[in-house]
């Protein structure tokens, strides 16, 4: 995201300078209504909250004559306020001290259904080394294999509980009914036990820590193909016929589908949303062109995520390593989609 690209050429183009300014004072307006609104509750921005989605990040500076802080050009803030962690943003030892004071447990949901069981015994053994050191932590393994979850030496606080569930012959449909699961069971069983859900992708192991800097009323992380990129080059889905359509001056960012978290209402606020808009177009014989990552992009354009995480916290070498990223916390095992998938 290059600051100075197509900046104010984009709005001078389209409107006389009396629109902007009365289209400027509305938004600071509002943005100021929002944020005393959000700080009256002690909690940064910690609710999710509506903004306009036809402004891009830069169309906002101009309009507003401000500039969003940045770390080497990269956003360390949204336009609505809501932290984006990197590396430096934040004061582990002060988080760690007052997430321990609330005796927070955190709940990890992770699916190895079918063959990906075969990345649980690395996932968990680097979740113990990584994941919410010092804080208590229920791994939630939703499975159709119980009998292959392998025995994991645990830490002081942490458990497995592992959940039997379906499988389905498709892995998109594996993937997408994640959505499904994730909100039965909030419901069911993760109100009682945990305080905040983190859910992420099995294939994947920690490499670095991942504490409760990442926590918030609603998160989700900038997926590491499309941190820097402008908004028309986020793969949303593009056709109206799907409940994930997303037009094409709409949208901040684009997230991954293998990282997203939250307190468990909102969670479960955000699959059920998701799931329904899954089984809507299974009715209309359409799937989104990146199944449930797609109906997770819709959902975050309407319902801003309180805080984003970097793609420190999803990366892939593959990528190749960044100067931007001073930590590659966690990373995509290498997978042969061929011998796992469908399997
Ligand atoms: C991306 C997303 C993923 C999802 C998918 C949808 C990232 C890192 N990953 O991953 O979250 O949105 O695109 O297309 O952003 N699974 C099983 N058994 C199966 C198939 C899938 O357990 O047979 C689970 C497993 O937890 C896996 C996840 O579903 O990690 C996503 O499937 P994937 O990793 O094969 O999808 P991928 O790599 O395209």
């Amino acid at each position: 995201m290059h600051k100075d690209q197509g900046k104010t050429g984009a709005v001078k183009g389209c409107f006389t300078k009396r629109h902007v300014y009365v289209m400027g004072c509305t938004t600071l307006l509002c943005f100021s209504v929002g944020y005393f609104w959000n700080t009256s509750n002690d909690i940064w921005l910690d609710t999710p909250t509506q903004v306009s989605n036809t402004m891009s990040n830069h169309i906002l500076e101009d309009l507003l004559q401000i500039e969003l802080p940045r770390r080497c050009d990269v956003l360390v803030m949204t336009p609505w306020f809501a932290p984006i962690v990197w590396e430096g943003t934040y004061n582990a030892e002060i988080l760690n001290e007052q997430f321990r004071q609330r005796n927070v447990t955190v709940g990890l949901t992770v699916f190895a259904i079918k063959k990906y069981v075969i990345f649980l015994k690395k996932f968990l053994e680097t979740a113990e080394t990584y994941f919410m050191v010092g804080h208590r932590v229920n791994y939630y393994i939703f499975t159709d294999r119980p009998e292959e979850v392998p025995k994991v030496e645990l830490k002081e606080g942490r458990n497995v509980v592992v959940l039997q569930v379906q499988n389905y012959p498709r892995w998109q449909e594996i993937s997408m009914r994640r959505m499904e699961m994730i909100n039965y069971f909030s419901q069911q069983q993760f109100i009682n036990e945990v305080s905040y859900l983190v859910c992420v992708d099995v294939d994947m192991r920690f490499n670095d820590q991942v504490g409760v800097e990442i926590l918030s009323n609603l998160f989700g992380t900038l997926h590491p193909g499309f941190y820097g990129a402008e908004r028309q080059s986020f793969t949303y889905e593009r056709r109206p016929a799907s409940q994930a359509y997303v037009p094409r001056d709409e949208g901040d960012f684009y997230y991954a589908g293998g990282f997203f978290g939250g307190t468990v209402m909102e969670v479960y606020k955000l699959t059920k949303k998701c799931h329904e808009a899954i089984m809507v177009d299974k009715a209309n014989g359409i799937e989104a062109i990146w199944q449930e990552e797609s109906h997770l992009n819709k959902y975050f354009v309407y319902h801003k995520p309180t805080k984003i995480l970097s793609p420190e916290y999803l990366w892939d070498d593959n990528l190749g390593r960044r100067e931007i990223l001073k930590k590659r916390r966690f990373l995509a095992v290498p997978k042969n989609h061929a011998a796992i998938r469908n399997k």
